[in-house]
Parts: C-alpha cells; sequence; structure tokens
C-alpha cells in the first residue's frame, strides 16, 4: 500500500511533468530551499503532491523532503507509524525549462520505536537500515524503479492505461563500464586522488576503459539511470568548492547506494561505504562515487595513493 502510493503520486507528477510547459508551471518561483537552491514551480507541486499521497497513510509516521527544513508529521500516523520517508520530489529540476529528463528519489526506513513522537533522529540511520528505496525518472518514458532489498525492478508507465508495467525484472548492472560521468568544468577544485582517476579513465590504457564514453546529463536520476542500464561510474566528488560534497546523503545518496548495491555495484564517498555513514542532519551532503563495484574501488585506490 505505501509502495503503491509513492508509485501514484509519481504518476502525477510525471503528468504534470509532461504538460509544464502547456500548464504555466515552468519557471522559478522566486524562492530559495533550504539548500539555497532556487525553487522551480514543479519542486512545489512534487513535495505537495507526494507529503499528500503519503499524510493519509496510518503506516507512515513522518516524511522529510529535500525541500523542507524539517519533517513533516503525517495526520494518519504520526504516533503509530512505523515507517519514516524520505525523498527530493523533482531531482534535477534546474533542467525542467530545457526538457532534460529529472526525476523523484525516495527512501523507506522503519522506526526503532512507535508510539513516541517523531525526532530528527528518527531519519539519521545508516543507509543499511534503509528497507526500500527507489525513483521515477521522467524521460521518454517514465520509469519506476524500486527496491525492497531483494533486487531491483524496473516498471514503465503506460500512459494509456495509467498504470506502471514491469518492463526491467531483476535489473542488475551490466559488468561493463560504458559511460563515465562526471562534471569536467570542476577539475581545478578536485583532489589530486580524482584527476588521477579521471586522467586513468580518458587515457583509455586499460581493456577497461578502452571504450569507455562520457557523458553527463546534470540530473542525477537520469545519469544514475542510464548507468545502471548500460555500466558505468557516475562521480560527484569532493572539491574546494564542497569538501563535503554537493549531493545529499539522506535524499539522494543513501537510496541510490541502497539500489546500486542490490544491482551488483558499490557507491561509497571516496573511502567509505555511503550505507555505512550515519548522517549528522536531514540536510547533510556527502561525496558520491557510484556504479560498477570494479570502478568504484579503483578510484578509491587512486583517492588513496594521491589524496
Ligand atoms: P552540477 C541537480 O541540481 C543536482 O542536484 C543533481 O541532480 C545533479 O547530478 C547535480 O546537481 C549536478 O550538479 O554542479 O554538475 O551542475
Amino acid at each position: 500500500l505505501l509502495m503503491s502510493h509513492i508509485a501514484t503520486a509519481t504518476k502525477v507528477v510525471s503528468r504534470m511533468v509532461a504538460k509544464a510547459g502547456l500548464l504555466n508551471v515552468l519557471g522559478k518561483t522566486g524562492d530559495t530551499n533550504v539548500q539555497g537552491e532556487q525553487v522551480t514551480k514543479l519542486d512545489i507541486i512534487a513535495n505537495d503532491m507526494l507529503q499528500a499521497m503519503l499524510d493519509d497513510l496510518p503506516m507512515v509516521a513522518a516524511t522529510a523532503s529535500e525541500e523542507d527544513e524539517s519533517f513533516v508529521l503525517t495526520s494518519a500516523g504520526a504516533m503509530t507509524g512505523r515507517y519514516l520517508i524520505a525523498f527530493d520530489p523533482l531531482d534535477g529540476s534546474s533542467n525542467i525549462d530545457a526538457n532534460v529528463s529529472i526525476g523523484t528519489i525516495f527512501s523507506v526506513r522503519r522506526r526503532a520505536t512507535v508510539g513516541t513522537v517523531v525526532k530528527e533522529e528518527d531519519f539519521l540511520g545508516p543507509g543499511s537500515e534503509l528497507v526500500a528505496a527507489g525513483y521515477a525518472v521522467y524521460g521518454s518514458s517514465t520509469m519506476f524503479v524500486y527496491t525492497t532489498g531483494q533486487g531491483v525492478d524496473g516498471f514503465t508507465l503506460d500512459p494509456g492505461v495509467g498504470e506502471f508495467v514491469l518492463s526491467r525484472p531483476n535489473m542488475t548492472l551490466p559488468d561493463t563500464c560504458c559511460c563515465f560521468s562526471i562534471n569536467q568544468t570542476n577539475r581545478n577544485r578536485w583532489s589530486a586522488g580524482t584527476r588521477a582517476y579521471v586522467d586513468h579513465v580518458l587515457a583509455r590504457a586499460t581493456p577497461r576503459y578502452a571504450k569507455t564514453t562520457g557523458r553527463y546529463i546534470g540530473s542525477l536520476v537520469a545519469d544514475f539511470h542510464r548507468n545502471l542500464i548500460y555500466g558505468g561510474i557516475f562521480l560527484y566528488p569532493s572539491d574546494s568548492a564542497s569538501p563535503g560534497g554537493k549531493l545529499r546523503l539522506l535524499f539522494e545518496a543513501q537510496p541510490l547506494a541502497m539500489l546500486i548495491e542490490q544491482a551488483g555495484g558499490s557507491a561509497t564517498d571516496g573511502r567509505r561505504r555511503i550505507l555505512d555513514i550515519v548522517p549528522e542532519g536531514l540536510h547533510a551532503r556527502a561525496p558520491l562515487v557510484i556504479g560498477n563495484t570494479e570502478d568504484v574501488a579503483c578510484y578509491g585506490e587512486l583517492v588513496a595513493a594521491h589524496g
């Protein structure tokens, strides 16, 4: 029931995204969110939709959104609900006006205790404690990809029927580094280890990287989804401008790390397994290196050697 409510919310968001240009919901609201990012109208619509769809579920105690400073108690389950939901309602929303694929990312955590008032600390566990994680990607088609710890399944929305149809059962990461995804304009801000890894890939001196190509959409869900299908590595490492990384640990890194491990890959912050990191706050950030285990490990070795 919980997953179907989340899926239904993404169907509505999908429809809004598809009609954004016609419904005058493009553009910015003029506000900035807790991340200091400009808020787009669709961010608000997606955020409100997800919270509304979860508010009347008795099994959900509270939700936390990348868009909001603090968590929100649900009407139906604040004291008795067993689950906490964290989500990035519309990741990559800065790309909306350009019609680039964007997405919704979510994770589900079970409360250690029920019957007590939810505290922020209830959300701040390692990603290894998540019971479910997934995303919707609003692209040439809308896909819903999720795991409950028994592998990863992908569903494609049939707009004519309004249902998600199982289109990619048991998704596993192909063992090829097809795509290498990093914002190379940040090169001068990277550590020596990051530069060493990027130069190693670009040198194409090893069979593994002989045919690797560069792809960077600037929309995390789209970059992640492409690599999950084709194989590859995505990196948003720490750099001099964002030493703690840019991406959010709770709303982006943890759910994608659960998915990639369930699909046979790995996710680190360059040194530590993402799923082992305990968030210091709802809006904690983390460097993210995610994809094929061999490539994530190669990056880690060069960071260990070069700093
Ligand atoms: P940059 C989008 O704003 C986002 O949060 C992710 O979706 C994306 O991977 C990243 O930022 C892109 O950041 O600094 O390369 O533009």
